[in-house]
């Protein structure tokens, strides 16, 4: 990524956190466990200057809302009057949070802010985030990750696919797997395939479910069926083990969601390569992590994608050197004045200053929690 920009002045007055709970539009069921309901935690950060930077987090489960809103206040205690400079802020909070260890709600509630921070400061700049972390705006390739998920009826499945190109926005749709048999994976893979025809892009999500022998075998069985990307087979931290599966197999090896910050990320390439990585904005540490990630990336010439946080990442895409996929998901279209926009198969960066989320205020009041 280019250099670091020069930053507005700004000072940190306030930082508020609401969390809602969202129904997605289509049920997205893991091999392990389905999101029936969405627990994001909205983030402003509000500056003496008057300028307001927001983000949200995803939250997985709804107890974690309440304990990232305390690691919030908490945040806000600690950097309140600070001047609004990333790196620094970033570095205040990893020293306060050494003990407790800068991971899981703690990284996130750091995150939150951090992307928040990043916004105000765009704004302030007057220039959307990717202009100004120094890059141009760019069509971004996107696939629909709505839905999707282990079924037992696979003819709901297909037409689940068919409906998430239906609009005519995306040529490319990720299907999640790790049901009990490879003959099964294998059907799901076909009854999309049949419906989705040969030229939509196929990814596939085993979420860690596999043992890495297991993972070899069905690997190989996948090798023929045409699927773009494989995406983490085994638990999340082998890397080596990620680093064979790329070895062996010819289908891209994708792995990153849970990489915890870039120094985890360092790790897992020291120990090999996978195909592609796809960091996750609230685990590698907002827009300040992503930047990092995106060095380490570039530095071995490994194509990056995003998870999930679609409005955001398609900033960070743009200004990523190997910048690679959008995951779209629509989660936060229903609290957005202006959601994300997607035409052919490729999101839009907004051309707003920041990165162009505001929230639809009665929308917060009608799916807050309290
Ligand atoms: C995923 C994980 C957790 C929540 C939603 C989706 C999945 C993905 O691993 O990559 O989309
Ligand atoms: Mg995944």
């Amino acid at each position: 990524m280019p250099d670091q920009p020069i930053l507005p002045r700004l000072t940190v007055r306030a930082i508020r956190a609401t969390p809602v709970e969202v129904p997605p539009n289509f049920i997205l069921g893991t091999s392990r466990g389905a999101f029936r309901q969405v627990p994001l935690l909205l983030v402003d950060v509000v500056t003496e200057e008057g300028i307001t930077g927001r983000s949200y987090l995803f939250c997985y489960v709804r107890a974690a809302a309440g304990a990232i809103v305390n690691l919030i206040d908490d945040v806000e205690e600690t950097i309140e009057g600070d001047p609004l400079d990333p790196a620094a802020l970033w570095a205040k909070l990893a020293g306060r949070y050494a003990l407790i260890g800068v991971q899981g709600v703690v990284r996130m509630a750091m995150a939150g802010f951090d992307v928040a921070c990043w916004d105000a400061l765009a704004i302030a700049a007057k220039q959307p985030l990717v202009r100004f972390l120094g890059a141009e705006p760019k069509p971004i390739p996107a696939y629909n990750s709505c839905g999707l998920g282990l079924m037992d009826d696979l003819g709901a499945l297909a037409a689940e696919a068919e409906k998430l190109l239906a609009a005519g926005n995306f040529r490319a749709v990720k299907l999640r797997l790790g049901y009990p048999t490879l003959d099964r994976d294998i059907a799901a893979v076909h009854a999309v395939r049949k419906r989705i025809g040969d030229d939509v892009r196929l990814m596939v999500d085993y979420n860690q479910v596999l043992g890495l022998d297991e993972a070899l075998t069905r690997g190989h069985a996948l090798d023929s069926e045409n699927i773009y990307w494989l995406e983490e087979p085994i638990r999340h931290d082998d890397y080596a083990g990620a680093a064979r599966l790329a070895h062996e197999l010819k289908t891209p090896v994708q792995v990153g969601e849970n990489f915890s910050l870039p120094t985890a990320m360092a790790t897992a390439l020291e120990q090999g390569k996978p195909g592609y990585v796809m960091p996750d904005l609230e685990r590698i540490g907002g827009v300040t992590g992503w930047r990092a990630a995106a060095g380490l990336a570039a530095a071995r010439g490994i194509k990056m994608s995003s998870h999930l946080f679609p409005e955001v990442s398609a900033h960070l895409l743009a200004a990523t050197p190997t910048g690679h996929y959008l995951e779209y998901v629509d989660w936060a279209d229903v609290l957005l004045r202006e959601p994300l926009k997607l035409v052919g198969g490729e999101a839009i960066v907004p051309d707003r200053p920041g990165h162009g989320m505001v929230w639809d205020e009665s929308a917060v009041k009608r799916f807050q929690l309290t």
